[in-house]
């Protein structure tokens, strides 16, 4: 594969001013006209010879100026030579989007068509400078079948509708703002809308559209409702408006990813629009509301200010990602609509919740990113395909590091940098230079050393000491910043710009006043403060400190980093007992389960049985029945770190002895808290009609946690009770599908009964379905039946199919990714099925088989005889992949 590397960026020979499309919309054989006017750029290399991108496209004419002009077809497209300084260029060019499994580019889904151009799909759709940095103004003609595509939808504004002859209609689109060729869209098809009119902050009227196949028309309610909570929150929180006089939503079931914010026409995953309380889960509404919040937040950070190159793209994902976080963390909070009702309610605890969950997610996933094959910096410096570089790191590290900029600058300075980047940069390709340069000259910061969080890869490590003088009464932290050797990572390991928030517990549980060695006693005590770590070791010194305290560090998790620090297991008990910060308090919680479970762990690859000392249950116990916590919170709490996060934390790690160890504590915590889970079963149990609101949430995710604690009692019969009949009385999935889970977990007779009962009633539901080979994919083996017998025999299910992305991820992934203990059997038997999926999904949509390729990735983590036969089945894939994407990940993994 070619590598492409930043520093060979140079600008565009050409810029395109306006593209004006035609399509003639036939499933096998489409026909596209497009005349672009194009002008050399100034600022670019003189040259007469015009390179566009193209592929899958066959070449039927083109014209410069309205004469046919000679061109030459490439490996990467068409070269036209000694093209003039301004000209117009037109091509006509047929695709077959019917045999489009790719799903990039123009492709059809249950009969209908879509676009997906991002990153590099425009060029399966005409030749085309196909590159951010390239924005031109966008007219498109549709003509189709009227009874076969009654709705034709583009970018922009309708502006044109009328019929043809042969039954044929058309539709016209205007979209005003400039743009490039990745936020191109069209759909044609058997469509229907919910909409509604909304007035604006500026008092325009806009028309809000949600368009899905009829049958799914009393599920679009929910989406349509996030779309105009994401629309008021970015008028309120940042002053920024919908430019458009409409925006669409459509959902479409074959989607690579969750959504695509195309602009005026974001194309949704239907896993992210459908939803009703009989099909989806709490986890599932919340999922709708970030990613509609998320999509429409690009509309100003991607689309009106884009990336100049593939880059750059956490400019836009890392800032939309901080975006949709804060969105649904004040949405939670009841900070919505209203920002008055918010202080009525528990905002602290609602915004705690959502930031232990994304940070969960950045640990587990991306930490291990950053310490494996594919580790790269948030601006990457190379890549041989840009799909393999929708990773977490771009995503969610990229997120926490807009997010410290709102820690360094506080919330107005974030503003005001947000200010200046819209002022400055507005309809252009830009940097992510450019973003920090906005943000420090609206504070007047030197933001220098902060460049080093998008250059440099890896997790940092902080480790902290602290000394306490009774007699000086000072206590002395001592925080040392370090890079892990990654040998993936050749970027510098300079020492970071981290802003360190810090808190110290007095022994009554309180915090204590901070004040640092030489500063002035204030009037307001300060409990809580940010520092910003600036070199390889920082000495803070405290002054009258009357006791020796509790250091509470990286309060609300400040920065992307791992803390290194020594506490004992009456420190962690402590802190979960009393620390101020919700998100540290889950965090001695974790600590406390992360070094039972690693200990217990190691006994058990030994092979002793794990056991677990008294002083985790007793600290669970008291969370357990604190009930002036919230129910969303203490379900954080009493949820153990996942076996994925284990693997991490070990050198050598054994997946079955991790899930072993983590089971054994589940069960003591099960028969010792046996009493406390009952009640907190009981008093969480809901009456009434279903809402999927943050409390209700939080009461079902901790009640559902209580049964699933039940089931592994070994006199369970009470919890099969219990389960049987939540199953059968539930009037929301998430209920259900948790009763379903508790059966699926206790096995024999009632298991199969209720999953046949469950396929039954949601046949006609693809989503649901989907939970239901997720589920089975997931559950742990038994001794006589592995669970890749029961995946194999699903794959064979007549409702099993390979091309449909979510359908795929629900069978192979949730196995692969989500059931460690089985995919890593020694036997090999998990990693013969991987490479058996990832070779056939290769051949039929490469960015899906890569994505699977990389649940392999960190093959060197594990047990010599895993290895081995991980790098065999690496080398079988290595040895017949076709497509860049899969060579890259496969190739990487084995370096
Ligand atoms: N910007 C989008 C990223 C994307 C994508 C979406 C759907 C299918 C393929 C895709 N490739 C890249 C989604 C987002 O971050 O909002
Ligand atoms: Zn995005």
């Amino acid at each position: 594969n070619p590598v492409i590397s930043r520093h060979d960026y140079a600008p565009p020979a050409f810029l395109i001013d306006t593209v004006d499309l035609e399509f003639d919309l036939l499933a096998d054989h489409t026909i596209t006209r497009n005349r672009m006017t194009i002008r050399r750029n100034p600022d670019a290399v003189f040259t007469r010879r015009l390179e566009l991108m193209g592929e899958e496209l066959e070449l039927l004419s083109a014209s410069i100026d309205g004469h046919a002009c000679a061109s030459q077809l490439t490996a990467t497209g068409l070269v036209i030579d000694d093209v003039p300084e301004t000209f117009e260029l037109t091509l006509v060019t047929a695709c077959k989007p019917a045999e489009n499994t790719s799903l990039s580019g123009l492709y059809v889904s249950n009969g209908n068509f879509f676009t997906q151009c991002e990153a590099e799909g425009f060029r399966k759709i005409s030749f085309f400078p196909d590159r951010p940095d390239v924005m031109s103004v966008y007219t498109v003609t549709l003509r189709a079948n009227r009874e076969a595509y009654p709705v034709l939808l583009s970018n922009g504004n309708l502006v044109e509708t009328g019929m043809l002859e042969d039954g044929r209609h058309f539709a016209r689109w205007e979209d005003p703002f400039r743009k490039p060729s990745y936020l191109f869209a069209l759909v044609a098809g058997k469509l229907s809308c919910v909409e509604e009119t909304i007035t604006d902050a500026s008092g325009q009227r806009k028309l809000l559209q949600v368009w899905v196949e009829a049958h799914d028309l009393d599920k679009t309610r929910h989406a349509l409702d996030s779309l105009i909570h994401s629309i008021r929150w970015d008028e309120r929180r940042f002053g920024l408006g919908l430019d458009l006089d409409r925006f669409m939503i459509v959902a479409v079931s074959d989607f690579n990813m969750g959504a695509m914010e195309n602009k005026g026409l974001n194309i949704f995953n239907t896993k992210y629009v459908l939803a009703r309380p009989e099909t989806a889960t709490d986890a599932d509404y919340a999922n709708i509301e970030a990613v509609v919040g998320h999509e429409y937040f690009h509309n100003w950070t991607g689309n009106r200010i884009t990336c100049r190159d593939w880059f750059q793209l956490s400019l836009k994902e890392g800032l939309t990602v901080f975006r949709d976080q804060e969105f649904s963390a004040d949405m939670a909070a009841g900070e919505g609509n209203s920002g008055g009702a918010a202080r009525l309610r528990d905002t602290g605890s609602a915004h705690a919740t959502k930031r232990i969950e994304d940070v969960r997610m950045l640990r587990q996933t991306q930490f291990a990113e950053d310490a494996g094959p594919m580790a790269h910096p948030v601006r990457p410096e190379s890549y041989q395909e840009i799909n393999n570089f929708y990773t977490v790191t771009i995503y969610e590290k990229g997120g926490e590091v807009v997010r410290m900029y709102q820690t360094l600058l506080g919330r107005e300075g974030f503003r005001a940098g947000m200010d200046l980047y819209f002022r400055r940069h507005d309809g252009q390709a830009v940097t992510c230079d450019d973003f920090r340069a906005a943000m420090a000259d609206a504070n007047q910061r030197d933001l220098s050393q902060f460049e080093r969080w998008y250059s440099q890869a890896g997790t940092p490590r902080v480790a902290v000491r602290g000394a306490y003088d009774p007699a000086a009464r000072t206590y002395e932290l001592t925080l040392t910043q370090s890079y892990p050797d990654n040998p993936a990572i050749k970027t510098a390991k300079d020492p970071l710009l981290i802003p360190f928030t810090i808190g110290l517990v007095g022994p009554t549980g309180t915090d204590l006043p901070l004040r640092l060695d030489g500063e002035a006693a204030t009037s307001t005590p300060v409990f809580s403060r940010v520092f910003e770590l600036t070199e390889t070791r920082t000495t803070l010194r405290f002054v009258d400190v009357p006791v020796e305290p509790v250091p509470s560090l990286l309060r609300d998790f400040s920065a992307p980093v791992v803390v290194e620090y020594d506490y004992t297991d009456a420190q962690l008990a402590f802190l979960l007992a009393h620390d101020s910060d919700p998100f540290n308090r889950w965090e001695a919680g974790q600590r406390l389960a992360t070094r039972a479970l690693l200990a217990a762990a190691r006994a058990a690859a030994r092979g002793a049985t794990p056991t677990f000392d008294a002083a985790v249950v007793d600290a669970y116990g008291l969370v357990l029945r604190d009930h002036t916590l919230a129910p969303a919170f203490r379900e954080l709490v009493l949820t153990l770190p996942s076996e994925a996060y284990l693997i991490e934390q070990l050198d050598v790690a054994d997946p079955d002895a991790i899930h072993r160890a983590r089971q054994a504590l589940r069960r003591q915590l099960a028969g010792a808290l046996r009493a406390d889970w009952l009640a907190v079963y009981q008093a969480n149990r809901l009456l009434g009609d279903y809402r999927p609101t943050p409390q209700d949430a939080g009461c079902r995710a901790l009640k559902n946690l209580a049964l699933a604690y039940l089931v592994e009692l070994d006199d369970a019969s009470e919890a099969a009770a219990l389960a049987r009949d939540q199953y059968d009385v539930a009037n929301n999935m998430t209920d259900r599908f948790a009763a379903l889970g508790a059966l699926v977990h206790l096995g024999g007779d009632e298991a199969r009964t209720a999953l046949d009962h469950f396929y039954r009633m949601f046949e006609k539901e693809p989503l649901v379905i989907d939970k239901w080979f997720a589920l089975q994919a997931a559950q742990p083996g038994r001794p006589d039946v592995p669970t890749i017998g029961i995946v194999r025999g699903l794959f064979a299910h007549q409702a099993f199919t390979l091309r449909n992305p979510n359908r795929a991820r629900s069978l192979i992934f949730s196995f692969c990714a989500a059931n460690l203990a089985e995919f890593h059997r020694p036997d090999g038997s998990g990693y013969a099925f991987w490479a058996e999926q990832v070779i056939a999904l290769d051949a039929m949509n490469p960015q899906v088989a890569a994505r699977l390729a990389r649940t392999l990735e960190r093959w060197r983590k594990f047990t010599p005889a895993l290895q081995q036969k991980m790098r065999a089945a690496l080398e079988q894939v290595n040895a017949v992949v076709r497509s860049k994407d899969v060579r890259e990940i496969v190739e990487k993994a084995l370096a």
